[in-house]
């Protein structure tokens, strides 16, 4: 198997299970026309009763041919529309839901038959109905009676960071599926296949560009490529959205400024987002990433973010329902470092302040979870405790930019749970991020969940099958975030794999394992991913690069002392950004997590943890119990052998033996480094020292020089043989 299908293979059903289901001779689809999702629900249910139970089943949806149809047979729709058929439920079994929601239920006909009914708020709903009635199918869960679901955000939606020329900004699976050489692709199979995958999930939105967007994306060329990704995504229920170049009226229409208050820029977009509806009706809106590493916006004319907003969103508005998705990610990355009050995990708060009465009505504010970057930890964002009257975006990244760029497996759900379960206590009440996020702490109708997805053309999608877990569990998470992380790692692993009790136990404990993992060998206690940022690659460990750099992610450390002083009393001040209680708690060294005391604090290497040990202890171990629990995993993997198809096996396999031994390079990349500059011993005297380890430069050579290699804790010996 290649992954192609990723958790929606539809593997046949053993024959003693086949033998309980209902034979179904048809589907009813409650709509005329072929493009419309409920029809789509229909043929996916066709193909997968064809493959599941081998069922052979015919789609009737004119009123002649459904008045003719046996039962048992499936019944699918909105509500609206069967209660225009001869299909009608009885008005007290129609639930509530809300927008995209739907029910599963069943209609006794006999003693021996039953009608699957399957009924969405819209269309789209019906569709996610179709999938969940499949995936119970697959799990062999009972048929529901009665059954309802309904989305805890309307928002959610995905970010691709795909560029014209094919190329994919933190893309780990080839080249882009929708663009190649500065225009949309002709064939859009892929595109096809991706919105599938999506429509699974419940995820009804995506920016199909990346963020570092170019002014060729509005070409008229490209403005009916969108149009056909638009066609292609929307039988799915997946609408698109674009980002935006702030400078395109200079560089694509010719004019001499973008001032966003300028008449003529004013008319040169309002006149593209014309064009552009024209082609792609149902257009989600425009995503902003302005003034941030570099990219122009409103401040460089001069004028506010709220002004380079409102620009767009007064474009939008006569065209539907669109909205602006202006980024927080706002800062200026060559910041100071010498000045100590520099901090770049203010510049959010620092950038939006003040300007929540600002905004047009139908601009969100896109907020990553951290204040920072997608880092292996994060407090959440402050911003997400501030914003009142304008809805927000919360941004996760699915791509696993810090964490592994997906050769290393990395369970996402329970670093997500840590932002989403956090109580912000805004106003001294309640306030979980979550419930900021849906909407309901205040009110807002529109607002949800975006996550940086960067699927390429590789057929496993993201360059690894268990990668994939993240995509299924984004879904499964904007849907339902009080899911159980276990449960979404158990469902897709029967989806994906199967159903045997080794293939769902193994892959269940590695996943649960590896966040906790990564963390442990890349960066603890709130330090931050310790990887490579000078160079940008955000791979692999590089301590001493985390300090020194304009990008303010910064550690701080010296032979003495190492974390940033964020409080209010001696540092940054970034602590007072949130609200009073969380603001006293991050400002109290006694009261802030372990695991993010290094994020707001400057201590010594001696400091002693609430566990009891000092942190440069912790950090030695930690390093040797993250890197010890990645070494397992290609060992546990080895239990599937033979349970699931070779080609997966051996492609995960491969993948989980490198993650064991670049977690070994982690391990002692980071303890060389921080041992070397404070000198203090690991008191298991582990560290430096491995008499058994032959290092190559201490072989017979021939035709090889030794040298000394930078940075020095990147090899064991500080040397290399070229
Ligand atoms: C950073 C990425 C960079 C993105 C940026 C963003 O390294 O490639 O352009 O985020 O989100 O994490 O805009």
């Amino acid at each position: 198997e290649t992954g192609l299908q990723g958790w929606l293979r539809y593997a046949p059903l053993p024959a003693e299970i086949i033998s309980h289901h209902p034979s179904f001779s048809h589907i009813v689809a409650l709509s005329r026309s072929e493009t419309s999702p409920v029809y789509t629900a229909a043929k996916e249910l066709q193909d997968g009763l064809k493959k599941l139970l081998n069922l052979n089943v015919n789609i009737v949806k004119t009123p002649a041919e459904i008045a003719k149809v046996p039962s048992p047979k499936i019944v699918i729709g909105t509500f609206d529309s069967f209660s225009l058929s001869d299909e009608k439920i009885e008005i007290d079994r129609i639930p509530d839901l809300k927008e995209d929601g739907h029910w599963l239920s069943t209609r006794k006909i006999d003693s021996s038959t039953t009608d699957v009914l399957i009924a969405g708020q819209n269309e789209r709903g019906a569709l996610y109905g179709a999938f969940e009635f499949l995936m119970l199918l697959v799990q062999n869960k009972p048929y529901p009676e009665g059954h309802t679901s309904s989305p805890h955000a309307p928002i959610r939606w995905i970010n691709q960071w795909d560029n014209l020329d094919g190329t994919i900004e933190r893309g780990y699976a080839g080249p882009s599926i929708f663009f190649k050489d500065g225009a949309v692709m002709d064939d859009l199979t892929r595109v096809a296949q991706y919105a599938r995958l999506m429509a699974s999930v419940g995820l009804n939105g995506i920016i199909v560009n990346n963020v570092n967007s170019h002014c060729n994306l509005l070409n008229p060329i490209n403005m009916k490529g969108l149009g056909r990704i638009a066609d292609v995504m929307r039988p799915w229920g997946v609408r698109i959205g674009v980002a935006l170049y702030f400078d395109t009226p200079k560089d694509l229409g010719g004019l001499p400024t973008s001032d966003p208050l300028n008449p003529d820029v004013v008319a040169y977009w309002n006149d593209l987002t014309t064009q552009l509806y024209r082609n792609v009706p149902d257009l989600l809106g425009y995503l902003i990433k302005a003034n941030s590493e570099g990219q122009p916006g409103p401040l460089t004319y001069g004028r506010t973010l709220a002004d380079g907003a409102n620009l767009f969103a007064r474009a939008l508005k006569p065209h539907g329902d669109g909205v602006v998705m202006y980024r927080a990610f706002v800062y200026n990355h060559h910041l100071d470092e010498s000045d100590l009050k520099n901090d770049r995990a203010n510049a959010a708060v620092e950038f939006f302040d003040g300007l929540d009465d600002e905004f047009e009505d139908n601009v969100l504010v896109q907020i990553k979870y951290g204040p920072i970057d997608f880092q292996v930890r994060e407090p959440p964002s402050p911003l997400l405790s501030r914003l009142r009257r304008t809805p927000i975006i919360l941004e996760f990244q699915v791509c696993q930019e810090y964490l592994g760029q997906q050769s290393h497996l990395v369970y996402l759900p329970p670093l997500w749970r840590t932002i989403l379960d956090f109580d912000l206590r805004i106003d001294g009440t309640p306030s979980c991020v979550r419930d900021v996020v849906s909407g309901n702490k205040f009110g807002w109708k529109r607002s949800g969940y975006a996550a940086v997805v960067t699927v390429g053309q590789d057929s496993t999608w993201l360059g690894s099958h268990l990668a994939m877990s993240n995509l299924y569990a984004y879904g499964r998470y904007c849907w339902d975030p009080l899911s159980d992380e276990v449960a979404v790692i158990q469902d897709w692993t029967r989806l994906t794999f199967g159903s045997h009790p080794t293939i769902v136990d193994t892959i269940t404990k590695i996943s649960m394992e590896s966040w906790p993992a990564y963390e442990n060998y890349s960066g603890n206690l709130g330090i931050q991913t310790l990887c490579d940022i000078v160079k940008h690659c955000h791979y692999g460990p590089s301590p001493a690069a985390m300090d020194g750099n304009g990008w303010g992610q910064w550690t701080r450390a010296d032979a003495h002392a190492i974390g940033m002083d964020r409080t209010v009393a001696t540092g940054t001040g970034n602590a007072g950004q949130y609200p009073p209680e969380v603001a006293a708690m991050f400002e109290d060294i006694k009261t802030t997590p372990d695991d993010l005391l290094l994020w707001f604090h400057h201590v010594p290497y001696t400091y002693q943890l609430k566990s009891g040990k000092t942190v440069i202890q912790h950090f030695y171990d930690a390093h040797y119990e993250g890197a010890k629990a990645a070494q397992t995993f290609p060992i546990q993997w080895q239990a599937l052998r033979g349970l699931i198809d070779e080609n997966r096996f051996q492609h995960t396999a491969l993948r989980l033996t490198y993650q064991a031994g670049h977690s070994i390079v982690w391990r002692d990349s980071i303890n060389n480094f921080y041992h070397a500059k404070c000198g203090i011993p690991d008191e298991q005297g582990r560290v430096g020292n491995h008499p058994w380890r032959i290092e190559a430069e201490d072989m017979e050579l021939s035709g090889y020089k030794v040298v000394p290699i930078t940075p020095f804790e990147a090899a064991s010996g500080g040397k290399a043989i070229i």
